[in-house]
């Protein structure tokens, strides 16, 4: 079926057009037809003296959010949505919506999340949402494009592994025939080996599983982690290069996505770069927390508050950090990427010496044996290497303005939700 879209359509010109019923109004002399479709929304206009009645008979018994294909002719008409009206010839309806609907999709009546998200193929056709997830997909194609373009290689890495990356307590375990599995909390250990492969530079953007306990506002149990791994670079080179991916996103977003930010309500301000870097000393005296503590939710915001733009938070202390990082005397070379709202990547300079990393994995109480694989791509010529790992979700989500990350992420994953 050859359909011209909203945005295309030419004045003076026949068309055809097809959507979904978007709203009817009836005037008297004169009804519409609101058809919408993925770019917006059409006026079909039928003054009854043009029209036959049994045609607008037909449309005004149409139900809301049907389906329907329109073929007509094009007129100027300023006061229309897209600067011009169809008069319809004929008007098919191709699959009729039940009523009631389970969601206001004209956005007059706010739903909470949850119906939200339960009903999401109707949620997906109000124009704010829709617009979110335009912008991700821009998103995910610009970091793709930015990467290529610094010499990375994409990758895949298995979703279903043995043995945990990022310490031992929050894997989902799944049955692989007769062995116990889990799903992967991150390719971490994957794109390392691909260093002693000598793949260099690669990146991955794939889903991490994470079986967290939190409700919050910026978790998920199933996320979208957009991984990097370069040999020959240390943590600063790194830090270089995902600041000047952020700040090249906030750019290509602001210029190629005018229409759904105009949508969403949201102005964009460029991140400058270098983002500041901070020590892990500075961020636990400004939120008043005790060495050796993480920084929990109020600790972030504390800092965030204080330094209202991106930073780098560096110098952690070896114990918070996993085992694969490069130590610094009592310190280890890695980093948080924080927006004032929360952390939105994690990297470090990586340990590449064999006995180092083994001392490092018992000294963590991990067993050696389960890593035996890992530890093998270290044995046989492993080159100095560093990387990160970006939630793509808090990425859209901070940049958005987004107050849940549930709405960065068509079907959320989380404490109380696995369907849809
Ligand atoms: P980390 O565990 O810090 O690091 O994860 C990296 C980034 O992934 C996102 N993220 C999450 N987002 C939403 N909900 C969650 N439950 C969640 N968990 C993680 C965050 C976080 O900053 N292997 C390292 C990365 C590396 O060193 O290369 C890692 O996985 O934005």
């Amino acid at each position: 079926m050859k359909v011209t879209r909203s945005s295309a359509i030419i004045p003076e010109t026949d068309v055809t057009v097809a959507g979904w019923v978007h709203e009817l109004r009836d005037l008297g002399g004169i009804s519409f037809l609101l058809l919408r479709d993925r770019d917006g929304i059409m006026q079909i206009t039928m003054p009854k003296k043009k029209v036959p009645p049994e045609l607008v008979e037909r449309v005004r018994r149409l139900s809301r959010e049907s389906v329907v294909r329109v073929v007509g002719h094009v007129k100027v008409e300023p006061k229309a949505p897209q600067g011009c009206e169809i008069i319809p010839y004929e008007v098919e309806l191709l699959n009729a919506a039940e009523s009631p609907l389970p969601l206001d999709v004209t956005g007059k009546v706010p739903a909470e999340l949850d119906t939200r998200l339960d009903s999401r193929f109707m949620d997906v056709r109000l124009p704010a949402t829709r617009a979110v997830f335009f912008i991700r997909a821009k998103m995910l194609h610009v970091v793709r494009s930015f990467l290529v373009a610094r010499d990375f290689i994409e990758i895949q890495t298995p979703k279903m592994v043995a043995t945990a990356t990022e310490g031992g307590t929050q894997l989902f375990p799944i049955s692989y025939f007769d062995r116990e599995a889990f799903l992967n909390q991150s390719p971490q250990l994957y794109k390392q080996i691909m260093m002693a492969a000598g793949l260099e530079r690669v990146f991955e953007v794939g889903p991490i599983f994470r079986a967290e306990e939190h409700d919050t506002r910026k978790h998920l149990n199933e996320v979208t982690s957009i991984d990097v791994e370069a040999s020959f670079m240390d943590d600063n080179e790194v830090m270089r290069l995902l600041e000047e991916l952020i700040q090249h996103v906030y750019v290509v977003i602001t210029e190629q996505c005018s229409a759904p930010l105009k949508v969403l309500g949201v102005t964009l301000s460029i991140p400058h770069i270098p983002f500041r870097r901070i020590t892990y000393a500075d961020a636990i005296e400004i939120a008043d927390t005790p060495w050796g503590d993480d920084l929990d939710t109020a600790a972030e915001k504390a800092v965030g508050e204080e330094i209202r733009e991106h930073y780098f938070i560096v110098d952690w202390p070896g114990e918070l950090k996993p085992f694969y990082v490069q130590p610094q005397k009592n310190l280890c070379y890695a980093f948080d990427l924080m927006h004032p709202r929360m952390e939105l990547a994690s990297g470090a300079r990586r340990i590449h010496d064999h006995r180092l990393l083994s001392k490092q994995l018992a000294d963590k109480f991990l067993a050696p044996e389960s890593f035996a694989f890992y530890l093998d791509a270290f044995r046989f010529g492993m080159p100095p290497h560093a990387g990160w790992g970006l939630g793509a979700e808090r990425l859209l989500m901070t940049m958005l303005g987004l107050a849940n990350i549930r709405e960065s992420v068509l079907f959320p994953r989380d404490r109380r939700r696995i369907t849809p």
